[in-house]
């Protein structure tokens, strides 16, 4: 016979038990698009804490819709390589151009990084971060997005981490909070948002790498909010930059785990 209540409980204690949890972690990434889930994979494979919020119900952010809703992705050589590595299928449809179905890809993202280790919680949005230690960036402001979309007067609680990664995509959400509410400046010509530039997919892609940056002490920028943030261009449905961002964002912020413990 089975018990409603009994299901109830399990659910709401399970729950509490991981959000407890992840009051505290070593990295906080804000945004479960590629470059977010590809990160929080990398980032708990190596045994760091990890726990990434997603402001939607569902996860995969723009990979899920391919191009104009084609559910396809297109990847170059070095992406292809952090496909094979999920075990996502590809194929080239023409030399240095691979094809990935784009729900299969979004699947198994999610899958890997949650399987490492990663705890990813939906349906919370950051609404803003929490500031110590002349002005470095150690936590996030979560409410639900069910708050948020119902314009409720309900204050927010907050979580502690090392480090944060903002991988809101073209909203670069966390360095808006940065620059707009703090008045902080960032890395970056000026030292605001340089705001995203238009279509070009080879220099856009070149581009994502090299600007995934700690952008301000304690905040990385990574997948399209790189190039958002540091004015490079958009690139349409190719996603090998995103995947290669998401882990060059888990090593910036390993590089920055080993400083911080050096110096306490
Ligand atoms: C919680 C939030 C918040 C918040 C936003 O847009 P994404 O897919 O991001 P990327 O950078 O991993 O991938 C970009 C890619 O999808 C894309 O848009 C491309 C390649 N565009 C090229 C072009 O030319 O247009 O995912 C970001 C995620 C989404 O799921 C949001 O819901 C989420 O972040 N998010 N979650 N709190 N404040 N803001």
């Amino acid at each position: 016979m089975l018990d409603e209540i009994t299901i109830s409980k399990a659910i709401t204690e399970s729950f509490m038990n991981d959000f407890m949890d992840a009051m505290e972690a070593d990295v906080a990434i804000v945004g479960a698009g590629p470059s977010g889930m590809t990160a929080a994979y990398y980032l708990a494979r190596d045994g760091i804490k990890t726990v990434l919020f997603e402001r939607s119900l569902r996860v995969g952010g723009g990979m899920p819709g391919g191009g104009m809703m084609f559910n396809r992705i297109v990847v170059q050589d070095e992406g292809k390589k952090i496909l094979d590595e999920f075990n996502i299928r590809s194929w080239e449809y023409e030399p240095g151009y691979y094809l990935a179905d784009s729900l299969e890809s979004t699947a198994a993202l999610c899958t890997e990084a949650i399987r490492a280790g990663a705890r990813i919680f939906n349906l919370i949005s950051v609404e803003d971060v929490m500031i110590r230690e002349n002005n470095r960036v150690t936590g996030l402001v979560l409410n639900w997005t069910a708050t948020e979309l119902a314009k409720l007067h309900v204050d927010p609680l907050t979580m502690r981490a090392k480090v944060v990664i903002d991988a809101t995509g073209h909203a670069s959400e966390v360095c808006h909070i940065v620059v707009d509410k703090l008045k902080g400046k960032l890395r970056t010509e000026g030292g605001g948002i340089m705001g995203e530039k238009p279509m070009w997919a080879d220099i856009g892609e070149g581009k994502l790498v090299e600007n995934t940056v700690e952008v301000y002490p304690g905040l990385i920028v990574a997948g399209m909010a790189a190039n958002a943030v540091l004015g490079a261009p958009r690139m349409g449905p190719i996603f090998g930059g995103m995947l290669v961002s998401g882990r060059r964002a888990a090593e910036v912020a390993i590089g920055i785990l080993q400083q911080v413990k050096v110096s306490r």
